[in-house]
């Protein structure tokens, strides 16, 4: 039998707010400038894969001269640049009431509450909606040295939420973070992009189902 749930780790980009429009434009700057193919496939390889990966992925289509390794960080720096920027038009308002709602709840069920994001500027989205004082955890780009699907972001915010892994589900749009969710012995939730490939164990048209994932009392 499964144990029971006890805290829920969610990944930020693609689920609680959709800040992956930004990342695209961002990149599709940087793309256009090196005049590389780019587009909403190649985009989506980019979910939950750290900002020097997500260049790597982007510069496949790359045939120019050969890029010095300073040359791809300044690339990565620019683009983080413009990235933060599209940023500071976030406010509280791009959390949706369905996100708002299903915390709240999950904190009167008692469930611990972390964030589990690939992202550097993590802490700056979660200050710029407001979410910071939600989290029990945020474990982020900043502590680990391997994105996902490695599982080290995700085993982070189990030990600064001090549980242990089998009693923590982590909810992802990505295939990449669900891989990752997997490899941590957690349990998986997929929305979004992820949702379409079956990978995981629940499957959510909307994070609200998650209330009813915890209240079944045969998990
Ligand atoms: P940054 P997540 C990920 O966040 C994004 O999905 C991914 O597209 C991005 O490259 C990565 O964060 C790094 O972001 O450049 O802000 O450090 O989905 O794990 O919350
Ligand atoms: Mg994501």
């Amino acid at each position: 039998m499964n144990t029971k749930i006890r805290a829920v780790i969610f990944d930020l980009d693609g689920v609680l707010v959709f800040t992956d429009r930004f990342h695209y434009q961002a990149w599709k700057k940087i793309a256009d400038e090196l005049k590389i193919p780019f587009d909403e496939q190649i985009n989506n390889r980019l979910r939950g894969v750290s900002r020097m990966e997500s260049l790597e992925i982007i510069l496949e289509q790359y045939y120019g001269t050969p890029l010095s390794s300073t040359c791809k960080e300044a690339l990565a720096e620019k683009k983080n640049g413009i990235y933060r920027e599209l940023l500071t038009q976030m406010s509280s308002a791009d959390v949706s009431d369905a996100v708002r709602d299903t915390l709240t709840q999950l904190k009167k069920k008692n469930c611990l509450l972390a964030v589990g994001s690939s992202s550097r500027n993590t802490r700056f989205i979660l200050e710029r909606v407001q979410l910071t004082d939600v989290f029990d955890a945020v474990a982020d780009g900043t502590m680990i040295s391997r994105s996902k699907p490695d599982p080290e972001v995700f085993l982070k915010a189990a030990e600064l939420l001090k549980i242990a892994p089998g009693q923590c589900l982590v909810v992802e749009d990505a295939d990449a973070g669900i891989e990752a969710g997997k490899r941590a012995c957690m349990r998986t939730a997929a929305i979004g992009d992820a949702a379409a490939h079956g990978k995981a164990d629940y499957i959510l048209s909307s994070l609200t189902e998650l209330l009813s994932i915890l209240d079944d009392k045969k998990r």
